[in-house]
């Protein structure tokens, strides 16, 4: 495999992004939503690939062929993304030859959501997992995917997550940004946690809030087609048609384990505890119920 040039970071309002977004960033900003549109919003590797499929399967009553139609970055684009050698188009150049409604994934902290979302009044659903999980699959992804920068050590890591040096910036200022907007804006907030530990309850919060009725059965064969065994084996949801000069799967999969509390397999005891001292720190003035295990 040819040695790739990996991404650079630079920053928008002082958040850390992907060169390549920086770049396009007006773009990004002047972004027209339409009410209808649904906006799914995650920090990095805390499940979003995952709501979206079970986005996808609810707004399509559970049709597997339907929800087979092309690969998730295609079905649901993600808008801040620019063209790269695996996506050659950006998110807002494959949103405007869409239709609304339209559900559209983003990694942005809130406050650079497009002024359009909120100004449509559109719905959101973010997901947040816990920090640990998180920064150990986004080390895991840093080291496939050639988009991202070179993630050093799991030492170094760690580090950069910690003083919110990772794209897409702060994990803490990430979750509690939507958290305390939660009531006086439509957005959902849904935990990685609580999806592992009973699917079945949170695809029919989610059923809910998208304002549509399914049948038990249809809920059943959604939470069936959404394991984490069942869309690794869904080209159509697990990135193997990103081509292997982008995603180096010699390095880790895309869909590497989906677990809660793998982090404890990387974590050093007192990497732990640094961890959790200034995770108690930052949280103080948002006790969101972050689960570390379940
Ligand atoms: S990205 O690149 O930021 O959009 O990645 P994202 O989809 O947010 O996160 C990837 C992690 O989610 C796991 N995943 C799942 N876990 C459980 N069940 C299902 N169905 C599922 N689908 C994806 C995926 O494996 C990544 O986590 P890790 O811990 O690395 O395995």
């Amino acid at each position: 495999m040819d040695k790739k040039v990996r991404g650079t970071l630079g920053q928008v309002h002082g958040i850390p992004l992907l060169e390549c977004i920086v770049k396009q960033w007006t773009k990004v900003e002047n972004f027209q939503a339409s009410k209808e549109d649904l906006l799914i919003a995650t920090y990095p590797k805390s499940g979003t690939t995952w709501l979206q499929e079970v986005v996808d399967q609810i707004l399509n009553v559970g049709d597997a062929e339907k929800c087979k139609r092309a690969p998730t970055h295609v079905r649901m684009p993600f808008i801040e993304m620019a063209p790269t050698e695996g996506v050659p188009f950006d998110g807002v150049s494959i949103l405007d030859t869409m239709d609304p409604p339209r559900v559209i994934k983003t990694h942005l902290p809130i406050q650079l959501v497009p002024q359009s979302f909120w100004e449509a009044g559109c719905k959101v659903i973010y997901m947040a997992r816990n920090p640990k999980d998180t920064v150990v699959s986004y080390y895991h992804f840093s080291r496939m995917s050639m988009n991202q920068p070179e993630p050093g050590s799991w030492q170094q890591f760690l580090e950069k997550f910690m003083a919110a040096q990772l794209g897409w910036g702060s994990w803490h200022d990430h979750v509690k940004g939507y958290w305390r907007e939660r009531h006086s804006k439509r957005i959902l907030y849904v935990f990685f946690e609580d999806m592992k530990e009973d699917p079945l309850r949170e695809v029919k919060r989610i059923a809910v809030f998208l304002e549509r009725q399914l049948s038990e059965s249809a809920i059943d064969c959604i939470v069936q087609m959404t394991k984490f065994s069942a869309m690794r084996e869904n080209p159509m949801a697990n990135y193997s048609t990103i081509p292997d000069t982008v995603f180096d799967r010699t390095s880790s999969d895309f869909m590497r384990k989906g677990e809660v509390g793998d982090w404890k397999n990387h974590f050093s005891a007192e990497e732990d505890a640094v961890f959790e001292n200034q995770y108690h720190k930052l949280m103080a003035d948002c006790p969101i119920p972050i689960r570390f295990t379940i």
